[in-house]
């Protein structure tokens, strides 16, 4: 009869599922989309403007408010919230946030009949959060390569990356070296939200603090050499690292009929967290997810590296590693080709894949209107190799889902072959893109019933944390509900057009 509430806090949205695990139900869910409901923050799709296109922050305040106005919506639908018995949840990987001494005595003495975010607005050294879409620290990662070599890659689980918190503190040290000495607290986005709700600095899990460049997966603590040479006194600044329970849910959260005093357990990262929601949290499953970034990730039975350097080793919130392979161009691109082509979302989705021939005649596009992650190409701009303006719309559109599902497949091999793939996401329930995956990897394509795996991952670690096995809920809540089989005869023209991408990956872009 308990419930239990994940929340994900991800680049466009804020989002809390609540399941009941004894009657393997979701019994609850309330979104904030930031766009639609919080115009205010000037931060359409999760980031600000900046004259500087590889310059990617979010307002942390936004989170703030999105936490707030989720809640009072939970709240508003009904659901009994007293019976909610533990919380979990995850953030955007990366991204920072930055706290002057003020914060651990304002976040423990918060006042119910204010807001969360003008009672910590104050709190912040600095006012904006670089996020995992950022790419502008390449200066800073060539000094850490220099300075660790290999070492990084391989006690870290990644080379030196742009969007990775430790190169993102490293600039803004150099930078703005007055606000990093008033830093006292420096939280991702997911210890920062479990903080708040805990009233004091919660850990920063395996999981997340793997997107650092911080953390020595071998030992499970900060690396104090590379702490030290990322900026001056780094290690006072972060919390510990740690799993299980946070804390305990303090009075602020009662407006909402919460029951203050329940367990918080410690939060991670939106791909760890989807980890767990989709059930490939155990051995074999491999995971694509299609969202703001579209990854691809594993468990991982031996810790082992991308030879090639763009993928990375994480921690998996249920014991062990996970792997990942992260490409930034993800829904935001298929919409701007969707929208440039006049088309409806049921013609992407579908219509376009009855009017062309899978392979597109040999016709690839990679649809880079931001600076790429996988591989790290900093000139953004579409690639394609035809004139992508000139084209029917049906073919743009196929041209971009297939050299998508190609560049995953090309920068994902190092991960391993997978006989089925689980997918998630909002563009997973896109018909014509589960086919172009099963047919490109020739891989059985399976969909679970929630789209939503990363809040239902936290609602997961959630009852996990009060003592509910993951295995009991994965099979409740995680089962395949639809099945996409491959063309066994596409399998020839996508192994041939798979060397065709990595040519297109060094093309300079369309005018
Ligand atoms: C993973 C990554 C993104 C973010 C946002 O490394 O950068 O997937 O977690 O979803």
């Amino acid at each position: 009869m308990s419930y239990y509430l994940g929340i994900d806090s991800s680049t466009q949205s804020l989002k809390g599922l609540v399941i009941d695990p004894s009657a393997g139900k979701i019994v609850g869910s309330a979104s904030v989309n930031f766009k639609a409901d919080l115009p205010h923050f000037n931060c359409p799709d999760g980031v600000l403007a900046n004259p500087d296109p590889l310059v990617k922050h979010s307002d942390p305040m936004m989170w703030l408010a999105a936490l707030d106005l989720m809640l009072s919506r939970l709240q508003k639908s009904g659901l009994a919230m007293e019976k909610i018995a533990a919380i979990g949840g995850d953030g955007q990987q990366h991204g920072s946030v930055y706290l002057n001494s003020t914060f651990t005595t304002v976040v423990a003495t918060l006042n119910s009949s204010a807001s969360l975010s003008e009672q910590l607005t104050g709190t912040l050294s600095r006012p904006t959060s670089p996020i995992w879409m950022d790419s502008s620290t390449s200066a800073e990662c060539r000094e850490l390569d220099k300075a660790f070599g290999a070492r990084l890659q391989a006690d870290t689980g990644s080379p030196a990356i742009e969007r990775f918190t430790g190169p993102q503190i490293r600039k803004f040290a150099k930078q703005e070296p007055e606000h990093y000495a008033q830093t006292a607290r420096i939280h991702l986005v997911s210890s920062f939200l479990c903080s708040v709700l805990i009233g004091k600095d919660a850990p920063i899990d395996r999981g997340d603090g793997a997107g650092m460049n911080l953390l020595n997966l071998k030992t499970n603590t900060w690396d104090s050499a590379i702490t030290e040479f990322t900026a001056p006194g780094l290690l006072s600044k972060l919390p510990p690292v740690a799993g299980g329970v946070a804390g305990k849910l303090q009075p602020y959260f009662e407006k909402y009929g919460l029951k203050a005093g329940i367990p918080v357990a410690v939060w991670t990262g939106d791909n760890p967290a989807s980890l767990v929601g989709t059930g490939a949290w155990s051995a074999g499953v491999a995971v694509i997810s299609l969202g703001t970034s579209d990854t691809f990730f594993s468990s991982l039975e031996r810790f082992s590296t991308d030879p090639e350097g763009c993928g990375h080793v994480f921690g998996n919130p249920a014991g062990g590693c996970m792997s990942l392979a992260c490409f930034k161009n993800g829904s935001l691109a298929r919409d701007r080709v969707r929208k440039e082509a006049g088309a409806e979302w049921s013609f992407f989705d579908k219509t376009a894949f009855e009017l062309t021939p899978a392979g597109n005649n040999g016709q690839l596009a990679l649809p880079w209107f931001e600076a790429e992650i996988t591989p790290p190409v900093l000139t953004p701009g579409l690639r394609a190799n035809f004139d992508f303006a000139a084209a029917k719309p049906e073919v743009r559109i196929r041209a971009t889902v297939e050299g998508q599902a190609l560049a995953l497949r090309s920068h994902a091999a190092w991960i391993g072959t997978f006989k089925s793939i689980r997918v998630t996401g909002g563009a997973s329930k896109s018909p014509g893109i589960r086919q172009t995956l099963a047919n490109v990897f020739q891989a059985r394509v399976e969909s679970i019933a929630v789209a939503d795996s990363a809040a239902l991952g936290g609602a997961m670690m959630a009852a996990h944390a009060d003592g509910v096995p993951l295995a009991k809920m994965t099979e409740a809540f995680s089962p395949v509900s639809d099945v996409c089989l491959p063309q066994s005869e596409t399998a020839a023209i996508y192994d041939k057009l798979l060397p065709l991408i990595r040519e297109l990956e060094k093309a300079a872009p369309l005018k």
